[in-house]
């Protein structure tokens, strides 16, 4: 493949100020008529040539200022349309045409369900029709669509609706402007019949604005959630950072494949159906908080995004990692709000640590792997491959960590700078953090980014190793925090010698009853090893460390068993305390998978994780949301991910045995516990029921995992008598995972029948069955044999394919080397569909190299097997070129 490098930027030699474009709309064929204004820059030199991007389009004509060209004036191939000898100032007018039934890959104009739908960012545009397909070129589009009427009555496109009118033969039409400039991945058309939940609000500023949201006929009931949610983005946008909407109508619409979560169009918000539709009935709490995150998300990227542009795709994380933290701010405010201040901290601590899982479990391995790169990469082959958990998970955290850094009012006024300075514009992270550093050095004249800007830089997850020394004649304590980050993915291949990272670890001090022996603080770790002296210490302290999870980073620190046993109990810092047990945890399975795997043998429990983890369960006082966090086991992937060699049966095995053993010892506590956080009346998501019903439905999966005698009553009882689909899909999913074979058939069954009308609801089924630790290739291939199962519809494949590659353990890595054989087959099917999504579950070999040698050999010939196949797409090529390398 190409190797696209950050430093070759250069600017567009034209501006193109407006555009305006004709759709005859049909899912056949779609011909598109473009009239482009494009002034020559002054300011850059390069040819006289006219460069657009174009793919998988016909040309029908082409006009330069009135003037037919001929084949001499222009030259066109597979990627591009070049234009030659365009003077100064020119209007050019393009004709063609585009295929979008035919178009699998879900980018650019394209089919799904009944409806058209487009799809842009990144490279999307080129698809529908020519143009600088590039996000620093910026312009106002009108855009007139007409269509069949019968086949498509609603005719959506950015910004306002100027008219609407009926045309011959069944046609009619719509004229849309967006009065913003914007890139072409920010343009929308959305065509179709749908059903729209409307809402008319005011600005606080006082402006009228419409929300819609349209899904398909047959939904109405599924949009509430969503609506609410929009709403309650726009206020907060308003009042934590003064961002008001701008346009006089904001438009969400419901498609049913869909890449990604969904996609922040200029006033035409467009979302996979999942991050949309919920009711009690449908939807679990889990896809409440998901829905309103991604609708707060988009939203939010109003502002971070599309006012504020990036200048090149390298500068991805600047709207992304922003826009992230900006969202995990919405929805932590969310969950606090109107809670008396300590459950306001918990719920605040359960959505932190949501969050700090998700990245460990994501883009720590990134981090260590063949793709690992900066949030801001210096290169790519395909940017779709750059979506990635660095960009967008790491990315949040490096802006949470400015925040941390300026603390909430420096960071706002850093914000206002920012728009100030670059509203209208597309710009790079550089600008971002001027405008941070400028506000930081309004209150902190001798501080800096300097350091800071290194995270931009450089890739790998730092590791902090703490000393910790105490003098009890001095009663003085000395704390050293040393930093290391070796080269990772690419860095390996160049010489550069990586520099310090700015590094806020916020630690607190504990006497041994757990009491607090000086306030919290944050130290600046710049160098590569630091000291901190704390005065007035009189006995040796535990240290509380990396408070909230306050830096990206691995801690480094030799713990007593008992230290930890402490921390779990009474670290006042709800993060830190639930670390504690987590890492009690994953030290006891790192070394009983060992055990396991050495002598096939699980030894006794833990007593040291038994006490911890039973004092959990009796800390009744504690949120019952905060408490389900504390019970849980680390999930195997992440217990998996801290091995030298990678054991993934062994420490599935382990995790088994011990949520068995957990179940067995305290069972009766945890039948108590069940019944104690019913949640009868009417459901509400919010976090107090949410967190209940999360804590009863964990007791009951340790009491099915123990087999105890009244666990598979309590369950079928709970499936069959569920009043929201929370419980349902626990039961559900105990019953699958957990339950005999008389118990989990009838379940499948009983739940495609109830359920086989809602696709969302039908996803869950399938996602169930193919993570069950029951399902190998062979059910997994019956399951792909099912009537409802399709390759062309993302939310499916993910629930079905990537289920069983990425959370199916025991099925993915069964020791027959079935399970990988399987993945590199689907892969192969999926790169002749959709090569975006064919790339991402390339992903699932990155890691070979670090698993024991039988896994780690396995899954090294099945990379082989597909970077051989004949024909491969340059994303799936870059994904196994790389793992290979
Ligand atoms: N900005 C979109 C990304 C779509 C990319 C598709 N290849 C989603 C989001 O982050 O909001
Ligand atoms: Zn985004």
């Amino acid at each position: 493949g190409i190797t696209i490098r950050r430093e070759d930027y250069q600017p567009y030699p034209f501006l193109i100020p407006t555009i305006e474009l004709e759709f005859e709309l049909s899912a056949e064929r779609t011909q598109v008529r473009s009239r482009l204004v494009v002034e020559r820059r002054k300011d850059v030199l390069i040819s006289s040539d006219l460069i657009l991007n174009g793919e998988d389009l016909t040309l029908v004509s082409l006009e330069l200022n009135g003037v037919v060209l001929s084949q001499t004036q222009y030259t066109l191939t597979e990627a591009t349309l070049t234009v030659h000898n365009v003077p100064d100032r020119a209007e050019l007018v393009i004709v063609g045409t585009c295929q979008p039934a035919q178009n699998t890959s879900l980018s650019g104009l394209y089919v799904s369900g009944k409806h058209l739908f487009t799809q842009c960012e990144p490279q999307g545009f080129r698809r529908i029709t020519w143009f600088a397909d590039r996000p620093d070129v910026m312009s106002i589009y009108r855009v007139t669509l007409r269509a069949s009427r019968s086949e498509f009555p609603l005719l959506l496109s950015n910004g306002n609706l100027l008219q609407q009118r009926e045309l011959e033969a069944g046609r009619h039409e719509a004229q849309w402007h967006d009065p913003f400039a914007k890139p072409s991945y920010l343009f929308a058309v959305v065509a179709g019949d749908f059903v729209c939940r409307e809402h008319h609000t005011r600005t606080a500023s006082g402006r009228e604005v419409l929300l819609q949201v349209y899904s398909d006929v047959g939904t109405e009931d599924q949009t509430e959630w969503a609506m609410e949610s929009l709403e309650r983005a726009l206020r907060w946008d308003e009042t934590r950072f003064g961002l008001e909407l701008d346009l006089d109508r904001f438009m969400i619409v419901a498609a049913r494949d869909f890449n990604m979560g969904a996609m922040e169009n200029k006033g035409l918000n467009i979302f996979n159906a999942a991050y949309v539709l919920a009711n009690p009935n449908t939807a679990t709490d889990g896809n409440f908080q998901a829905i309103e995150s991604v609708i707060g998300h988009e939203y939010f990227h109003n502002w971070t995004g599309n006012r504020v542009t990036c200048r090149d795709w390298f500068e991805l994380s600047l709207k992304e990692g922003l826009t992230v933290f900006r969202d995990q701010e919405f929805t932590a405010d969310m969950m606090a709000a109107g809670l008396p201040a300590t459950e306001a901290a918990s719920a605040r601590a359960v959505q932190r640590i949501d969050d700090v899982m998700g990245l460990r479990l994501s883009q720590y391995p990134e981090d260590r792997g063949p793709m690992a790169h900066p949030i801001r990469p210096e290169s790519y082959q395909e940017i779709s491959n750059f979506y990635t958990a660095t960009v967008y998970s790491k990315g949040a955290e490096v802006i949470r960590m400015m925040h941390t850094l300026l603390g909430e009012q420096a960071f706002r006024a850093g914000m206002d700078e920012y728009f100030r300075r670059h509203d209208g514009q597309a710009v790079t992270c550089d600008d971002f953090i001027n405008a941070m550093q400028w506000a930081l050095q309004q209150t902190a004249p001798q501080k800096n980014l300097d350091v800071f800007r290194h995270w931009y830089r450089q890739a790998g997850t730092p590791r902090v190793s703490v000393q910790l020394q105490h003098d009890p004649v001095a009663k003085r304590c000395t704390v050293t925090l040393t930093q290391d980050c070796p080269a990772v993915g690419v860095e390996k291949a160049s010489p550069i010698v990586k520099q310090p990272f700015h590094i806020p670890v916020t630690l607190g001090l504990l006497d041994d009853t757990g009491k607090s022996l000086s306030p919290q603080v944050t130290l600046e770790l710049k160098e590569a090893s630091q000291t901190w002296v704390f005065d007035n210490i009189s006995t040796r302290p535990t240290p509380s460390l990396l408070r909230n999870f306050s830096a990206p980073v691995l801690i480094d620190y030799a713990y007593q068993d008992q230290e930890l046993a402490l921390l779990s109990a009474h670290d006042d810092n709800a993060f830190t305390r639930w670390e504690a047990g987590q890492e009690i945890a994953s030290r006891k399975m790192i070394a009983l998978a060992q055990a396991w795997r050495q002598h096939a043998k699980f030894e006794e429990l833990d007593p040291l994780l038994a006490k911890s983890w039973s004092a959990s369960l009796l800390a009744k006082d504690l949120d019952a949301g905060y408490r389900a966090r504390l019970l849980s086991i680390p999930p195997s992937h992440a217990v998996i991910e801290r091995m030298a060699h990678m054991d993934p049966l062994a420490v599935l095995e382990v995790r088994t045995r011990i949520r068995e053993q957990l179940g067995t010892t305290h069972a009766a506590t945890l039948l108590n516990t069940y019944q104690a956080n019913l949640t009868p009346g009417q459901y509400s998501p919010s976090p107090g029921p949410a967190g209940k019903r999360a804590l009863k439905n964990l007791a009951l999966t340790y009491l099915m995992a123990s087999k105890h005698p009244e666990a598979a009553n309590l369950t079928q009882t709970q499936f069959r008598h569920a009043t929201n689909m929370t419980d349902r899909m626990a039961a559900f999913t105990a019953l699958i995972h957990d339950g005999s074979s008389e118990l989990n058939a009838p379940a499948a069954t009983q739940f495609y029948e109830d359920w086989q009308h809602d696709q969302l609801v039908v996803d869950k089924w399938f996602s169930t069955l193919a993570s069950s630790p029951r399902t190998g290739v062979n059910e997994l291939t019956g399951l792909m044999a099912h009537p409802a199962f399709t390759m062309r519809n993302p939310n499916r494949v993910r629930a079905v394919v990537f289920a069983f590659c990425m959370s199916n353990t025991r099925g993915f890595h069964a020791q027959d080397g079935q399970g990988y054989h399987f993945w590199s087959d689907q892969v192969l099917a999926l790169d002749a569909i959709n090569p975006e999504i064919a790339a991402r579950l390339a992903r699932v070999g990155d890691q070979w190299a670090r698993f024991i040698p039988e896994v780690s050999q396995r899954l090294h010939a099945q990379l082989e097997r597909i970077a051989t196949h004949p024909t491969l797409s340059r994303n799936t090529l870059e994904i196994v070129s790389k793992a290979l390398s």
